[in-house]
């Protein structure tokens, strides 16, 4: 529920989890980004805020609250993705293809106790228990959309912090230019592994400035609560502007590379599933089109199909990534 409140008609939720001294802070920072005359930024956070107000803890989990980050490009114009659709409709292969498989498997996984090991080109390589990573950086609430390559999307309230805070911790070396990501893959709980339709870890990677723009998330969380395991609990990433198979869910392992890594969709259709996986309405997959995309929750009669945006509408932001690249070459 929103309130007006104030001659600038700012808007803060009612009730409130927001302490007081939050508020204040959103209110002066909206106030300094009106002031810039960044408007388009501004109108974006505006909206995002109220995404943000809507959105109840769901009380399921430990809370995860995060700071909330203004972050431009599509999803934050747009209404959450409820919590249930958004817990039930997943995609996490460990524990069954069908999107109702994880939600009712995943239960086996144990995010707790977890340490994600950091190898390879990096000064300070180890194993860092889950505690320690969390308090790295402050936690920020992020509005990111996931777009799936099978032609569907949410949005969602994402939590923590930029990827780019670990990597610098870790010190890469000069030489590492790429970050490969490997999933947990225990056959003991996890009931797929070990099924042929992928090879096992669940495999990604992202190269060293994609993984070092401020919008790749580490995320721990979601909806103010940690990570669902069905989600990806306890750490996984999310890469907005990427097909969702970039985000690994699950991570117990990041290592830093020379060469671009192989990633587990790219050794099961390499034609279908390149390394780069950038959102792209231009650029169909093989076997379907990515033009237009279901929103999960709107999924009714007269839903219309939204169309797609290019890099997931974050191209303002991570478009000079790919300056020069052939994207239809580099899929
Ligand atoms: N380890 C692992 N990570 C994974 C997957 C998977 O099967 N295993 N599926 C990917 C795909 S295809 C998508 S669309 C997103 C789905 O994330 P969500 O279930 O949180 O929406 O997770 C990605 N990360
Ligand atoms: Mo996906």
């Amino acid at each position: 529920m929103l309130i007006r409140t104030g001659r600038d008609g700012f808007q803060h939720p009612a009730g409130s989890e927001i302490t007081p001294q939050a508020v204040y802070e959103d209110r002066r920072r909206m106030l300094q980004w009106m002031a810039t005359g960044a408007a388009g930024a501004a109108l974006a956070s505006w909206a995002g805020r109220e995404a943000f107000a809507q959105a109840a803890r769901p009380g399921k989990l430990a809370a995860l609250p995060g700071a909330k980050s203004n972050v431009a490009g599509a999803a934050t114009m747009e209404k959450l993705t409820d919590y249930k659709d958004a817990t039930t409709y997943n995609n996490f292969y460990e524990f069954g293809t069908d999107k109702a498989d994880p939600a009712q498997n995943a239960h086996t996984l144990k995010p707790n106790p977890w340490t994600v090991e950091i190898e390879g080109l990096v000064k300070k390589p180890g194993k860092y228990a889950l505690e320690d990573l969390l308090k790295l950086s402050a936690q920020e609430e992020r509005v990111y959309r996931l777009r799936c390559v099978e032609g569907w999307s949410m949005v969602i309230p994402w939590v923590g912090y930029s990827l780019s805070n670990l990597v610098n911790r870790v010190e890469p070396m000069g030489n590492a230019k790429y970050i490969e990501f490997l999933s947990q893959a225990d056959p003991k709980t996890m009931p797929f592994v070990g099924s042929r339709v992928l090879d096992w870890p669940y495999a990604e990677g992202l190269r060293m400035e994609e993984a070092m723009h401020p919008l790749t998330l580490l995320t721990f969380g979601m909806y103010g609560e940690v990570l669902p395991n069905q989600n990806g609990a306890p750490v996984r990433l999310v890469v907005p502007w990427k097909y969702g198979f970039k985000s690994a869910k699950s991570i117990v392992k990041i290592r830093f590379v020379e060469k671009e890594p192989r990633t587990a969709w790219n050794k099961a259709a390499a034609n279908e599933y390149g390394f780069y996986s950038n959102v792209n309405p231009n650029v169909d997959h093989p076997r379907w089109s990515q033009a237009t995309e279901r929103r999960i929750g709107e999924d009714g009669l007269f839903a219309k199909k939204r169309k797609t945006l290019m890099f997931n509408g974050y191209e303002a932001q991570v478009g000079q990534l790919y300056a020069g690249m052939d994207l239809k070459k580099n899929y």
